[in-house]
């Protein structure tokens, strides 16, 4: 009889999600965290990082087709992009269905999680050798604050980032959105991922309250993702200008992300929208 060996990640200190591995493929303590690659018996192969999911096989494209296509469609004509962490490439992949896009670059701070991506994830990290593809292998932080100094604003911004623990909580501060602002021209979008609104609403209130300091357009929109805590996920979105009403209706050839759906991610039932507004944000 196979052993039952089972993934669990503890989400909270009173949830966790279990899912039955085949196989553990790989596992190593980078300079920056401990990562695992798995064979699951659901999901197929599985990406964590600090025992946190990233990404499955079967359920990533919900993930990274909405934190890449929303931006994309509502910037007017996206031809910068950066992503701040996702080096498993998944978010760079999606960016470079727009042709418009002539540069995206990848600014991760632990190479192995490139290495994991092009080993092991071979659809997600398909793009990474594109010549539109420009990879970084430096601090998020610190590149985007050089970024504010460069003439060529960057259009969009994505932070593709873990959990607010450890390197990745400067990500969802006030400090380093001044930064991205300071980085993207006139019509700059920039997206997060920004946790559970049922596990984390506490974080989302903090990391739209200090987009709000910042930018004068800030959104929430939402997605599933089966695989992360409680399944359901927030993206905040923070605009120079452009507004989610006026998104582009491009065609792409997604699995989840339609324009449709698009519109529909931005419209909030009532205890979330009363969340933002005790937080002092507009839902
Ligand atoms: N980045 C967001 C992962 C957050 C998941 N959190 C968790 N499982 N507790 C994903 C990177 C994929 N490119």
């Amino acid at each position: 009889m196979a052993a039952d060996i089972w993934f669990t990640e503890r989400q909270t200190s009173d949830v966790t999600l279990g899912l039955r591995v085949r196989e553990v493929l790989w596992q190593e303590e980078t300079p920056y965290q401990h990562l695992m690659v798995a064979e699951t018996a659901a999901y197929g192969r599985l990406l964590t990082l600090d025992g946190a999911v990233q990404t499955t096989e079967r359920d990533e494209f919900f993930y990274h087709e909405m934190i890449a296509h929303v931006p994309l469609t509502v910037h007017p004509r996206p031809r910068r992009v950066a992503v701040v962490g996702g080096g498993d490439g998944g978010v760079i992949r999606e960016i470079l269905r727009h042709p418009e896009v002539g540069v995206a670059h990848l600014v991760e701070i632990d190479g192995r999680v490139m290495e994991a991506g092009r080993r092991f994830f071979p659809q997600l990290s398909a793009e990474l050798d594109n010549p539109r593809a420009e990879i970084h292998l430096v601090d998020g932080i610190q590149w985007m604050r050089e970024q504010g100094l460069q003439d060529a604003k960057l259009d969009v911004v994505i932070v593709d980032s873990t959990d607010p623990v450890g390197p990745a909580t400067g990500l969802f501060g006030e400090v380093f959105y001044r930064s991205v602002h300071d980085a993207l021209g006139p019509d700059g979008v920039l997206v997060a991922q920004t946790e559970s609104p049922m596990l984390q609403p506490h974080l989302i209130q903090q990391a739209q309250a200090a987009m709000r300091a910042v930018f004068p357009h800030v959104y929430l929109y939402l997605a599933p993702v089966p695989t992360y805590p409680s399944g359901w996920w927030s993206f905040s979105l923070a605009s120079k200008g452009p507004r989610p009403e006026n998104a582009r209706a491009v065609r792409l050839p997604t699995r989840y992300w339609t324009p449709a759906i698009q519109q529909a991610a931005f419209v909030l039932p009532p205890f979330l929208a009363r969340l933002l507004s005790q937080a002092g944000v507009a839902g």
